[in-house]
């Protein structure tokens, strides 16, 4: 591996840490990570490859319509 090639993987893992660190990223890095198709919301089937939140889906979908929105994620503690 080149030195320029090794500066830019630092460059890049440091921006990574810099991201975990920083919560309120950190949370909306966890929700577009769980929205596989970026439509603001997570639906079920979404929500269906986590298996620890299939079983808290309706609670957390707090207003019933079967999708679960950032506010509600956000509300539920989710990103905490
Ligand atoms: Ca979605
Ligand atoms: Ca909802």
């Amino acid at each position: 591996m080149s030195l320029s090639r090794k500066l830019t993987a630092f460059t890049l893992s440091g921006l990574f840490v810099a991201c975990l660190t920083t919560q309120a990223l950190a949370s909306e890095t966890l929700f577009n990570t769980l929205d596989v198709d970026q439509s603001g919301s997570i639906s079920k089937t979404e929500a269906n490859a986590h298996s620890d939140l299939t079983k808290i889906f309706s609670e957390v979908d707090a207003n019933g319509d079967g999708e679960i929105s950032y506010d509600e994620f956000t509300a539920a503690g989710l990103d905490e």
